[in-house]
C-alpha cells in the first residue's frame, strides 16, 4: 500500500551498518496557505515542545538545582534556557551597569574593571561543557534512575564568550609569588574557590557571553569564572573579586565540601578535573522503543582532559563493543555527538557507552572506580551506564 508508513531497511554487510533507504508516506496536496503570527522581538520555542529543566522536589535556595533534559537534546549545544542550575543562595540579580570586579593581592596593579571595560578586551568564544561535581552521584551505589536527566542532566554544553583571564592577569602584573588565586561570586553565599594560577594562564576565561548572547542570570550574569574541564563549582558566577595568594585558602567551598573521602580516611582535594564519561541519551530510560528494526543510538561523551577520541557502544549487555562515530566538531572539553546504527530485534537486551579520551583515559566500570575510590564520597563517579531494554520497548536504568 503506497500510503502506508513503511520502513526501508538495509543491512550493508561489508560494514554491518544499516541505512534506511526511505520512509514516511505520499504527500498531500498542497493546502491553501494561510496567513501565519507575525515577527517578534524575542523568539520563543513553539508551545508545543514541552521539554524542560527538572528541578529537585527537595530544592531549597541553598540546595537548588535543575538539570539539564539530556534525552530530548540535539547536537552537542545545550539551549541556554535549558543549562542546568547549581546555586547556593538563589539567583541574585545584578546590573551590569554597576557591577564590578576587583583583581588584587600579589599584583604590582589592583584594578577594578567595569563589565563595558571588560567588554572592551580582547575577547574569545569557546565551547566547553560545565559539569558539577556531584553529577552522576547515584551511580555510586548505585540507584536506579528514571530518566538520563535525573541521573546525569547536571553537565551543559555552551558556547562561551570572554577575556582570557591571562590578559586580566597581564594587565595587573602578577608577582611571582602569586601561585594561586581565589575568585569570589556576588551572592549572598559569597561562593569562594582557591585555583591554581597555572589555569589562569591556560584557559580560564571571565565569561559574558553564553550562546552568542548575554549569560543568562543563572549562569552568572553579567560575568562568570569558567574553568574548561574542571568541576563546575570552581567556575564562580556571578564573579566579583580575584585575589592573587601564595596558597590555596581553604575556604568552605573547597574543605567542607567538594573534597572527596577516600576508604582509608584521607581525603583527595582539589580534585578539579572531571574524567571522561560518556552516556547513551536515546534510547535511554524512561524512554520506549517502537517496533523493532532499525534505532539510531545517541548520546553524548565528553572529558575535562581533552577531546574524546573513541565512543565504544555495546548493545549486548558489554559482551561485545562497537565503535560509534564521533559528530564533528569533536572539541577538547566539550560535548561530543556521538552515534550507532541500530538493529534491534526486539529481545530484551542491556546497551552501555563507553569513552576514551585524548590522554589515553577510559572511562571506568562502576566496580572498577568504587575498587579505587570507596564509597565514603558522592563526587566525581564516571561509571558506565548501562540501559536495559524490555521486550515492549521501554527502557529502564539497569544499574542493580
Ligand atoms: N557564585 C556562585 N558560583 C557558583 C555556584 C554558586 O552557588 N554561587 N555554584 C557552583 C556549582 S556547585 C556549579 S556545579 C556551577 C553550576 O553552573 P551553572 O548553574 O551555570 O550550571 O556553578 C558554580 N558556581
Ligand atoms: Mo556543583
Amino acid at each position: 500500500m503506497e500510503n502506508s508508513r513503511r520502513w526501508f531497511l538495509r543491512a550493508l554487510s561489508a560494514s554491518g551498518a544499516a541505512v534506511m533507504a526511505a520512509c514516511g508516506r505520499r504527500a498531500p496536496e498542497e493546502p491553501p496557505s494561510l496567513l501565519g503570527s507575525p515577527v517578534k522581538p524575542y523568539g520563543e520555542r513553539s508551545p508545543l515542545e514541552q521539554t524542560a529543566r527538572r528541578i529537585a522536589d527537595t530544592s531549597t535556595p541553598e540546595a537548588a538545582a535543575s538539570r539539564t533534559p539530556l534525552q530530548d537534546l540535539n547536537g552537542m549545544i545545550t539551549p541556554s534556557s535549558l543549562h542546568f542550575e547549581r546555586h547556593h543562595a538563589g539567583v541574585p540579580g545584578l546590573d551590569p551597569a554597576r557591577h564590578e570586579l576587583m583583581i588584587h593581592g600579589l599584583v604590582d596593579r589592583p584594578l577594578i574593571f567595569t563589565v563595558d571595560e571588560l567588554k572592551r578586551l580582547p575577547s574569545v568564544s569557546r565551547i566547553y561543557f560545565v559539569e558539577c561535581s556531584g553529577n552522576s552521584r547515584t551511580g555510586w551505589r548505585p540507584v536506579p534512575q528514571p530518566s538520563a536527566q535525573a541521573g546525569h542532566g547536571l553537565t551543559s554544553c555552551s558556547n562561551w564568550t570572554g577575556v582570557p583571564l591571562s590578559v586580566l592577569f597581564k594587565e595587573v602584573g602578577v608577582q611571582p609569588s602569586g601561585r594561586w588565586f581565589i575568585a569570589e561570586g556576588a551572592d549572598a553565599c559569597r561562593m569562594m574557590r582557591s585555583i591554581p594560577i597555572e589555569k589562569a594562564w591556560d584557559d580560564a576565561l571571565v565569561a559574558y557571553g553564553q550562546n552568542g548572547e548575554a549569560l543568562r542570570p543563572e549562569q552568572g550574569y553579567p560575568i562568570r569564572l569558567m574553568l574548561p574541564g574542571w568541576e563546575g563549582n570552581a567556575s564562580v558566577k556571578w564573579l566579583r573579586r580575584i585575589k592573587v595568594v601564595d596558597a590555596p585558602v581553604m575556604a568552605r567551598d573547597e574543605t567542607s565540601k567538594y573534597t572527596d573521602l577516600m576508604p582509608d580516611g584521607r581525603a583527595r582535594q582539589f580534585t578539579f578535573l572531571m574524567e571522561a564519561k560518556s552516556l547513551i541519551t536515546r534510547p535511554s530510560a524512561g524512554q520506549k522503543l517502537g517496533a523493532p528494526g532499525f534505532h539510531e543510538i545517541s548520546g553524548l561523551a565528553w572529558s575535562g582532559a581533552g577531546a574524546i577520541t573513541r565512543v565504544e557502544v555495546s548493545t549486548d549487555g558489554g559482551a561485545t563493543w562497537a565503535d560509534a562515530q564521533l559528530q564533528a566538531p569533536v572539541l577538547a572539553k566539550a560535548h561530543t555527538r556521538f552515534t550507532l546504527p541500530w538493529r534491534w530485534d526486539g529481545r530484551e537486551t542491556v546497551i552501555a557507552a563507553r569513552c576514551t579520551d585524548e590522554s589515553g583515559y577510559v572511562q571506568p566500570t562502576r566496580e572498577a572506580l568504587v575498587a579505587e575510590r570507596g564509597l565514603n564520597s558522592d563526587y566525581h563517579c564516571n561509571a558506565i551506564q548501562h540501559w536495559k531494554i524490555h521486550m515492549d520497548g521501554t527502557v529502564v536504568d539497569a544499574a542493580v
